[in-house]
């Protein structure tokens, strides 16, 4: 029996030997150790045995187990390090290899405009507000002076939802709803930025969908003088501080004296060239004193307060800041167009 136990472990030794799996070391493991193995198979027979030689092959068995053991627990520490190591070899990282250059993006040139009307604006002591692109007949046309049947309601070719709901044709609904959530108070200081749509067709100078920027002051004493300042203020924030302006008499339902401004020509300097049509001057915004039938549908009582107001395209503003002819180059965003603005 001894024999037959050490020839077990020799075979089981040599067995082990020439393996490098994980999988087959824990097959020889159940063939020569397991409950249904080799080693149990002997020991089977000590039955037979005499008292004298049980201790002994017992012994022989128990050294046998720890020799087939002893080897599964190196091989088994043997095959976990080569695991390690060929993980480390085929892992590595070269951290030392040239990083790939990513494409930075910029600002789009209209949101850098509008930023830098909202900077100057904030600067006089402005706040923004904004509000919904969805309209009601009455924030878009009724509170601002335009009911129904008005001729001036063609003046901007409206897309209807429903009859009472539209596509919002300035940002002026934003101002109403402002004046209307002040209940009274004064003074009101605000801008309003934000898209806005009119039935146009499409062209150099015309988009269906554009931005705008409005602007509202309402308080005790406000003047046409307060106006003219804020604006010649913010024309030379905005094009040189040589920029000088002027007011044209103009009509707008919602303001009353109304004017349209313009700006003398930063290309030329006044001088008369391509961009300004040789007149020196360029037309950036209108604006006039609110009506005192909107500042009462306000809320406010036209005999104890008064207001100014102006808008602009922004559109329009990039344009003449930057010399661009056609206002689609701001939509086709075409990236040689774009990345210009990255370095502006
Ligand atoms: C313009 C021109 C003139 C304007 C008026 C108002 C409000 F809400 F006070 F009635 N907001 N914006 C206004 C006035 C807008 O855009 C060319």
């Amino acid at each position: 029996m001894k024999e037959k136990l050490e020839a077990l472990r020799n075979e089981a030794l040599a067995a082990l030997e020439n393996i490098d799996l994980a999988s087959s070391l824990q097959e020889l493991r159940v063939k020569y150790l397991g409950k249904k193995g080799a080693l149990t198979e002997v020991l089977r027979g000590m039955g037979s045995l005499s008292a004298e030689e049980r201790p002994i092959i017992g012994q022989v068995a128990n050294d046998v187990r720890a020799a087939i053991e002893e080897v599964i627990e190196k091989k088994q520490q043997a095959i976990q390090q080569a695991e390690t190591d060929r993980r480390l070899r085929e892992e590595t990282i070269d951290v030392t290899l040239q990083g790939r250059q990513l494409p930075t993006g910029a600002v789009h040139p209209l949101n850098k405009v509008a930023q830098e009307i909202e900077d100057i604006f904030i600067g006089l002591g402005y706040s923004v507000a904004e509000g919904p692109e969805v309209e009601t007949d009455y924030y878009n046309f009724e509170a601002l002076n335009l009911p129904k049947n008005h001729p001036a309601r063609d003046m901007q070719d409206t897309f209807y939802i429903t009859e009472e709901i539209l596509m919002r044709t300035q940002t002026s609904p934003v101002q109403v709803r402002a004046m209307q959530a002040h209940r009274g108070e004064t003074p009101i200081r605000i801008i309003c930025p934000g898209k806005v749509y009119r039935r146009d067709d499409d062209d150099a100078t015309h988009s269906f969908q554009f931005n705008q920027v409005e602007g509202l002051v309402v308080g005790k004493n406000v003047r046409m003088s307060d106006l003219k300042g804020t604006l010649l203020q913010f024309a030379q924030q905005m094009f040189g501080e040589h920029t000088q302006i002027r007011l044209r008499p103009s009509f707008f339902p919602f303001t009353e004296p109304s004017a349209e401004v313009d700006v003398t020509c930063a290309q030329c300097g006044g001088n008369g060239c391509r961009m300004c049509k040789h007149t020196g001057w360029l037309e950036i915004l209108g604006c006039g004193m609110v009506h005192p039938r909107v500042l009462e549908m306000g809320g406010y009582d036209p005999e104890e307060v008064s207001g100014f107001a102006f808008g602009m395209g922004i559109e329009r503003i990039a344009l003449l800041k930057y010399g661009i002819d056609d206002i689609r180059h701001f939509y086709t965003n075409d990236t040689r167009f774009l990345s210009q603005f990255a370095r502006m």
